[in-house]
């Protein structure tokens, strides 16, 4: 079982993500346990200020270490027996990019603490002594780290053993291998004139299985080159 907290200033957000689909069954099922924390819960501020004017001038706020500290450590306080294997993980542009292989490695920890900026950012104290990884989910800027907190739950929950229905899905899927994923197909066989390729349908699955990987290698080599390349590197 894994537990995820995030600290966020907008903890409602998440009610939506968290309420429905792969993600609330997963909680049902006991796979995974969400904790999502205001971080204004956190603040000896009587305004619950979570952000003040960055030093040096310039414009946009920056978030308070204080806070973020107290959250992070009090959340540590009640969960002594993941000590050793949590994660804090802060999530901001200048993280390293996520992708399939990170969430792979991230999927096995017990425990993962997420902090969602926002404003600006965050007082650099934090990046320097409370995070243990930054993770960025793409080179643009958002308003805020919720959306990447919600991506990473997502990824990293439907990899949890006994999440999804079928294990196998998670085979023969984009980014698997390096590989974009095949081309689906479903009924009907033909649709206005579109049909299913035939090798599909001849129920010969060494064939289907040798189609589908040259599907795979020659989606990959138009759309996403540099996947091939890594595959090559990592061989
Ligand atoms: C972001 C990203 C991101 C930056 C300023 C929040 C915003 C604001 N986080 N991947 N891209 N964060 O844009 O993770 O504080």
């Amino acid at each position: 079982m894994m537990r995820i907290d995030i600290i966020t200033i907008f903890p409602k957000m998440f009610e939506p993500i968290l309420n429905e689909s792969i993600l609330k069954r997963a909680q049902h099922k006991g796979k995974v346990k969400i904790y999502v924390h205001d971080l204004r819960d956190y603040t000896l501020d009587k305004h619950r200020k979570v952000d003040d004017r960055p030093f040096g001038g310039g414009s946009g706020m920056v978030m308070n270490a204080e806070p973020i500290f107290r959250a992070v450590e009090s959340i540590k306080h009640q969960t002594p027996n993941t000590k050793h294997r949590t994660k804090v993980i802060l999530l901001c542009p200048q993280g390293e990019r996520l992708n399939q292989k990170i969430a792979r490695r991230l999927a096995r920890y017990k425990h993962l603490i997420l902090v969602c900026g926002h404003y600006e950012g965050i007082d650099e104290r934090v990046r320097q002594k409370l995070a243990d990884e930054e993770i960025s989910i793409g080179d643009y800027v958002l308003t805020g780290g919720e959306l990447p907190a919600m991506v990473l739950v997502d990824c990293l929950a439907r990899l949890i053993p006994g999440v999804l229905g079928d294990k196998n899905s998670l085979i023969s899927e984009s980014f698997e291998d390096n590989l974009l994923e095949y081309p689906h197909y479903t009924r009907p066989a033909d649709y206005r004139g579109m049909k299913v390729p035939a090798v599909l349908l001849s129920g010969d699955h060494r064939k289907i299985g040798a189609w589908r990987k040259k599907e795979a290698i020659k989606r990959t080599k138009k759309r996403r080159p540099d996947l091939i390349r890594c595959k090559i590197r990592e061989r």
